[in-house]
């Protein structure tokens, strides 16, 4: 009997949990198979995003179209952060984790820099594009990108023509190598989740057992009732169907704790699984994996509420208002990477006066509350391809 990679990497996830207890040893020597995967799916992203971007964009027609489905884009994020980060305050409020003032784990966190609203601006810019595309910066690589197309739909046809050609044949031939790299799933993600155990230790969750018991439920209520209502709702499809079809991309989220190295994936299986039209799934993943992450949004406002009550600091109505907006621009300016929400966390935390060492208060979990929030956050975005896919025509 064939298995799918996707049972596989399912048995691959539980392998690597019990393989990351039991044989710590052993997990932490086979990292570079996790990391080997890891720079595939790297390889991967630039290229990928340039292409189906740019075919999404010239494909839709006229900026008119483009206008359209991006203002539904950000409409339709906006709407679905915001009801993230209110679960989050609802759980956080009634959890009340921390509030025991219980001495959590503090790992040494070195002081991240603080994050303004000019610089985060100033950072989606490309000021060299061959810069941007070297070093990986999606946001830069995606507002170039974004602007070519544009440019490329004000030339005439032949020339207009030629570009979309060339670069459709650039995106097939990417999708063939995501296809191949999505084979290896199952040992990159036992590798990835055996060492992330092995090096983190289980026993930290148990001593934060109220803060991530917290962030784990507000998670699991957005994923599995609030998302899928408001998705099926929109975009009249049924969730449960649509997620088995592309839940290999969910699973590669929550092993990588990387939405960017999962959007090879996430465009792979929505296109060719999930019934997604390439203009939406080139062109809504790309987008949603830089600036739609509702469990990062989620996760940041029950880690400030947790931290302000551990600090005995009782945060108001109006401060809870400000954790919102802060969550969710935080969540937008949060690159698709490791770690990235609890870098983010310095904009809330300095927002609301707390200090910013308190970082260290929640650092020995995010690795692994990272997998989860990661895991939503692309669950998030191929809700939003599918739900737009009805707007493309
Ligand atoms: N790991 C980030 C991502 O790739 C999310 C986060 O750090 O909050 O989506």
């Amino acid at each position: 009997m064939k298995l799918s990679t996707e049972t596989l990497t399912i048995v691959a996830i539980f392998l690597g949990i019990v393989a990351g207890v039991y044989l710590p040893e052993l997990m932490l020597s086979l990292k570079w198979i996790g990391d080997l995967f890891l720079m595939l799916l790297k390889m991967l992203i630039v290229p990928l995003v340039f292409a189906s971007v740019f075919v999404a964009i010239v494909s839709l027609g006229s900026g008119e179209a483009l206008k359209n489905l991006g203002l539904k884009a950000f409409g339709y994020y906006f709407l679905t952060t915001a009801l993230a980060v209110t679960t989050g305050l609802v759980v956080v409020n009634i959890v009340e984790p921390g509030s025991a003032h219980q001495m959590a784990v503090t790992a040494e966190v070195t002081k991240p820099a603080e994050h303004t609203f000019s610089s985060l601006l100033l950072s989606f810019v490309p000021s060299n594009i061959f810069a941007s595309l070297s070093e990986g910066k999606i946001v830069q690589v995606l507002l170039f990108v974004i602007f070519f197309a544009i440019a490329t739909l004000h030339l005439e046809n032949t020339k207009r023509d030629s570009l979309k050609n060339f670069f459709d044949a650039v995106n097939d031939a990417m999708g063939k190598i995501a296809e191949w790299i999505i084979k290896l799933t199952p040992l990159g993600v036992f590798s990835l989740i055996g060492y992330v155990i092995a090096k983190e230790g289980v026993e930290t969750l148990w001593e934060l057992k109220s803060y991530v018991a917290a962030v784990l439920v507000a998670l699991f209520i957005h994923a599995i009732i609030v998302l899928p209502a408001v998705a099926s709702f929109i975009g009249r499809f049924n969730p449960l169907g649509y997620f088995k079809s592309v839940r290999e991309a969910v699973l590669v989220a929550f092993s990588t704790a990387s939405s960017s190295a999962t959007l090879p994936v996430s465009i792979e299986v929505a296109s060719t699984r999930g019934g997604v039209k390439k203009e939406s799934a080139g062109f809504i993943l790309p987008l949603g994996a830089t600036v739609n992450m509702d469990g990062t949004a989620l996760y940041e406002a029950i880690a400030v509420m947790f931290i302000a009550n551990s600090y005995g600091v009782e945060l108001g109505f109006s401060q809870q208002i400000v954790i919102f907006l802060t969550a969710t621009f935080a969540s937008i300016g949060a690159a698709g990477i490791p770690g990235a929400g609890l870098v983010m966390m310095t904009m809330i935390l300095s927002a609301v006066g707390l200090p910013l060492e308190a970082i260290g208060l929640i650092a020995a979990v995010d690795r692994i509350l990272d997998m989860f929030r990661t895991a939503i956050n692309v669950w998030g975005d191929l809700l939003a391809a599918k739900v737009l896919n009805r707007f493309v025509y």
